[in-house]
């Protein structure tokens, strides 16, 4: 049964969204808002209780002891699709890693046209972490043997994929406790693969095991290795302006949006269109020059480096299009609507994949190859200023905002101390004290099944008034800039008092954009360095910390959650659970659901739960929060303790004893 058509207010709550949607509705073309109101999802298989691996099914269990044809239980199947999700999620991160490691191994060669090693410090502390001699040697020599180390973790068979010793030293050891170190990140995914088909791995607790393993390629292996490499070649990104939202096109100039996950197309765009040729090519067809902008995790990687606008997140795709003034939407892997060509027709837009790993039928298809990547470049900008005649009515929403993204782990520690002091200290003696409750990452996707933006901006907003500090990244994000939470005045009159005086003193937003998807694993490195730190622990899951990810709807975030539950995190997702059970709610039939959450919890710290409401999203944060600021023994949180003027609490500390200032002013008991 179709359900109920939604108002443009209920289906997104961003101005820019609603009134691209009320344009679609004017002209009668769909989009995904109003395809998800058609498609009710089905029931069986969006709770993870259809098995399709083999000839003998498809088998749908919905009755009390039901089993396949093989005579799979409910369990074995929702823990078979819960790691083929994981797999999925995996293997798209880490092919994304792959593909860097060869760029960077193309660029220390001289066989990449255009590229160079940007940030050369983050290339020799990245070898030398890695092992690899650093003294006396070219860059391009560094760089070479880095790629092939990358590389080789691919294809490796045995031993443990080398980014894992950056965990912390007791979380790698109950990883090989466990036996969940990856030995090698392609033999994960396959064995995951092997392991999912008809009649093999038929056990639950056995299967999700797996999953661990796999999702433990992607945090500690293929992403960590794209984000890394992305910083040698692009830059470690710093705090820069930038704007989001479709109020980012221009009328006056040729748009060209660029959408999807790898920086190496994105940052050769970047640099094409500001190529004077091109500029007087763009002129010569009548426009002011060629204006980029980003869409999902390739607006992060541009945005964080090069200040390049965000034209929004993944619900966003369409609706730009939507405003009739994009000339070419250059796309390249994961995230991309095959929705998009038949929107295009519409109107003039280009679409043209890049990838040799993704075509959509009707689209045009301009192959990237990193050995002619300027060439290529220029001539996709040729293309869309050839097309800027074609251009027919325009409506570009006038809404943008602006945010400071930019803020890596490198930059975290240099802003919490200088170039002298750089470390970790200030940030963990705020949580120690109590100025800041705990952290929470806020990431993922936007989902047409809720209202865009709404699920990520409350629980932030609701979190930064709890003393909540809150880092992001991915859709949520740009969600989150297009709200103004992304700069340090728009922001801070909406925060608590600690975390207010925090960011003030320190110079930063309550919300801090650390980057793309694959960029979680920034994430993984701030809380590992937090311990390095000391006072909160000696292990992740110590430190009062929780990953959300409140519209998530890719498998790239199942992987990504289950990683940072193996890293000792309590995740929450928002919607309901892929694996079954009741919204908000665990019963005992609940085997799969029960395992990720109590079970993971007993073995590795950290937790997966799904939840639909938001606040209780935020209440279950809250909780775990305090009960980890508890177990270490730090001062029970009071949000009236900090953030009055500097003069008002001497006065009133003057009249204390000085055991009893003491105490409120540093936590320690009262002599
Ligand atoms: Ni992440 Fe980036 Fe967005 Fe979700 Fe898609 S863009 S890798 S998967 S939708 S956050």
């Amino acid at each position: 049964m179709a359900k109920k058509e939604r108002s443009p207010q209920e289906r997104s709550m961003d101005p820019a969204g609603q009134a691209m949607l009320i344009r679609a509705d004017e002209l009668h073309i769909g989009t995904a808002f109003s395809r998800a109101d058609e498609m009710a999802p089905c029931n069986i298989g969006s709770t993870g209780m259809c098995c399709k691996m083999c000839g003998m099914g498809p088998c749908r269990l919905t009755k009390d002891g039901q089993t396949g044809v093989c005579g799979a239980t409910i369990d074995t199947i929702q823990a078979r699709n819960y790691l083929r999700m994981v797999a999925a999620g995996s293997a798209a991160h880490s092919d994304h890693g792959r593909d860097m490691a060869f760029t960077l191994k193309a660029v220390a060669n001289h066989e990449a046209e255009g590229y160079i090693l940007r940030d050369v410090a983050k290339l020799r502390t990245t070898a030398a972490l890695y092992d690899i001699p650093i003294d006396g040697r070219t860059n391009d020599q560094v760089a070479n043997d880095l790629a092939d180390l990358f590389i080789a973790q691919f294809g490796q068979q045995r031993g443990q994929v080398v980014p894992i010793k950056r965990a912390p030293a007791k979380r790698q050891k109950l990883w090989a406790e466990r036996g969940v170190i990856p030995r090698g990140i392609d033999r994960e995914v396959v064995e995951a693969l092997h392991r999912t088909h008809v009649g093999d791995d038929q056990d639950p607790a056995h299967i999700l095991h797996h999953a661990i393993r796999t999702s433990l390629t992607d945090g500690w292996g293929g992403s960590m290795i794209a984000t890394d490499v992305s910083d040698i070649l692009f830059g470690t990104p710093a705090p820069v302006l930038g704007q989001a939202n479709l109020g980012v096109l221009k009328k006056d100039m040729v748009n060209v949006v660029v959408h999807g996950h790898e920086p190496t197309l994105s940052e050769m765009i970047v640099a094409a269109s500001q190529d004077p040729e091109i500029i007087a090519y763009a002129r010569a067809a009548g426009a002011n020059g060629v204006n980029l902008s980003g869409i999902c995790c390739t607006a992060n990687e541009i945005l964080m480096r090069q200040g390049i606008p965000a034209a929004g997140n993944f619900l966003h795709q369409e609706l730009a299009i939507l405003t009739g003034s994009v000339e070419a939407m250059v796309v390249d892997v994961q995230c991309i609507m095959q929705a998009l060509v038949g929107l295009a027709s519409n109107f003039h837009t280009l679409v043209i994949t890049t990838s040799p790993k993704a075509k959509i039928t009707g689209a045009m298809h301009m192959e990237f190859d990193e050995r002619h990547a300027l060439t290529t470049a220029k001539e996709i900008l040729r293309k869309a200023i050839d097309n800027f005649k074609n251009r027919g009515e325009t409506r570009i929403p006038d809404v943008r905002e602006n945010l400071i993204p930019g803020f890596s782990n490198e930059y975290i520690s240099y802003m919490l101390g200088g170039t002298y002091r750089a470390s970790f200290r200030p940030l963990n003696d705020a949580i120690i004290s109590g100025r800041i409750r705990g952290v929470a990452a806020v990431v993922g996707c936007n989902n047409p099944r809720s209202t865009q933006d709404y699920l990520h901006t409350v629980t932030t907003r609701e979190l930064l008034k709890q003393d909540v500090l809150v880092v992001e990244t991915g859709c949520s994000a740009i969600a989150n800039a297009k709200l103004g939470l992304l700069l340090g005045q728009a922001g801070l009159d909406q925060v608590g008092p600690g975390l207010r005086e925090v960011c003030e003193t320190v110079g930063i937003p309550p919300v801090l954009h650390m980057g793309s998807c694959v960029d979680n694993t920034r994430i993984l490195t701030v809380l590992t360095q937090m311990v390095a730190e000391g006072g909160l622990g000696d292990d992740i899951d110590q430190i009062p910390a929780v990953g959300l990810a409140p519209e998530w709807m890719s498998e790239k975030a199942i992987a990504i959650g289950t990683y940072c539950v193996a890293s000792g995190a309590y995740v929450i997702f928002g919607g309901a659970s892929p694996v079954g059970g009741m919204p908000d709610r665990v019963t005992d039939s609940d085997i799969v659901l029960k395992y990720i959450s109590e079970g993971w919890e007993k073995l590795y710290g950290g937790k997966m739960e799904f939840v639909v409401d938001p606040h209780e999203m935020v209440r279950r944060t809250l909780e775990h929060i305090d009960a980890k600021r508890a177990a270490l023994g730090l001062v029970k949180y009071s949000p009236t303790r900090f953030g009055r003027s500097g003069d008002d609490r001497m006065v009133e500390l003057e009249k204390l004893s000085l055991s009893e200032r003491q105490a409120a002013m540093y936590g320690v008991p009262a002599r």
